[in-house]
């Protein structure tokens, strides 16, 4: 029921696309993280710092699917949209913004993409998506981000139960960072999600990889076979939070924050070509850092909504 993939990064040359948009999220991270320190974002905000490479890797499967994220989400939207000014503007509040600032950092849509700050809404409301696409005669992939942590809300099985009966192609996206807020996993979750995918019948697939290229090669079938087959998948990826979970909240040990810092994606991108790596990191921090000048510089948002 369940197969793995493991591997030592980084294998090939990572196109130039696919190096700017993991360095773009990462500092849009950054970015934001210092925005709240000063008192410039309203509300709450979650990163994913280490966690980027997942959807930059997920990004060529998803450009018809609904995709349906948490409260982790800036990653997410910049994969799907690579739109930093309309992401910084709605945190920020501020003209550009992409649901006119009614969203914040946690609760995003556009089109056909939709965030919330509430764990496990998004199974349930993924899983109808997919039935009423299915049942208007155009089926249509639906591809959900949720946390390890998630796992403890009960709506998650409800929807999973249905998704496996009703034979939706939805893919659930674990990104697995071993810890829920302040919580180990260890501490908190009997068995596996593998484990717990099986108990529906519902294929699995481990990720343990970095490397975009090599998880693309690994994913392709599996998310062919949920559309064509029409049926559920789970793929869980192994990956690590190198952030807190909101802002200031860490209490992991300088320790072990060294420990997830070196198996983080960067050094080893960077190791497979320095120049390049060098070169796009300074490039998008610079692009980043004017777009904060930018955005700063507008006025606050009075409503407008650019993208439903
Ligand atoms: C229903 C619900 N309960 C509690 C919270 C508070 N909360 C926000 S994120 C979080 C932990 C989520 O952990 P996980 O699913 O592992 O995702 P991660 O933050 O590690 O990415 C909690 C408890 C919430 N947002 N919604």
């Amino acid at each position: 029921m369940t197969t793995s993939l493991t591997g030592t990064p980084i294998a090939a040359t990572v196109p130039d696309e696919d190096l700017k948009l993991l360095l773009l999220i990462r500092h849009v991270e950054y970015a934001l993280l210092d925005l709240f320190a000063e008192g410039a974002v309203g509300g709450t905000l979650h990163t994913c710092l280490g966690q980027e490479y997942v959807p930059v890797a997920l990004r060529p499967f998803l450009s018809d699917a609904f995709v349906l994220s948490n409260h982790r989400g800036h990653g997410h939207y910049l994969a799907h949209y690579e739109d930093p000014v309309g992401l910084l503007a709605e945190v920020l509040g501020r003209r550009g913004a992409v649901c006119g600032g009614r969203g914040g950092s946690q609760h995003i849509y556009r089109d056909r993409f939709l965030s919330t700050g509430v764990q496990g809404e998004s199974v349930p409301v993924g899983c109808g998506i997919a039935l009423g696409a299915k049942r208007r005669g155009s089926p249509r992939l639906v591809v959900i981000y949720i946390g390890d942590g998630t796992w403890g809300e009960g709506s998650v099985y409800e929807a999973l139960n249905m998704a496996a009966l009703w034979g939706l192609p939805v893919v659930l996206v674990v990104e697995n960072n071993g810890i829920a807020q302040s919580t180990r996993t260890s501490t908190q979750m009997a068995g596996t999600v593998c484990g717990r995918a099986a108990g529906f019948g519902i294929e699995h697939v481990m990720v343990d990889d970095v490397d975009v290229l090599r998880i693309r090669t690994r994913l392709e079938d599996p998310f062919r076979d949920v559309v064509d087959r029409q049926r559920p998948l789970v793929v869980e990826f192994a990956t690590r939070r190198l952030g807190p979970h909101s802002k200031g909240d860490d209490g992991r040990s300088e320790v072990e924050l060294e420990a997830l810092r070196a198996a983080d994606w960067a050094p080893y991108y960077r190791l497979a070509q320095p120049e390049w790596f060098d070169h796009w990191d300074a490039e998008q921090k610079r692009k980043v850092a004017g777009i904060v000048e930018d955005v700063r510089a507008r006025p606050r948002v009075s409503g407008e909504v650019l993208h439903v």
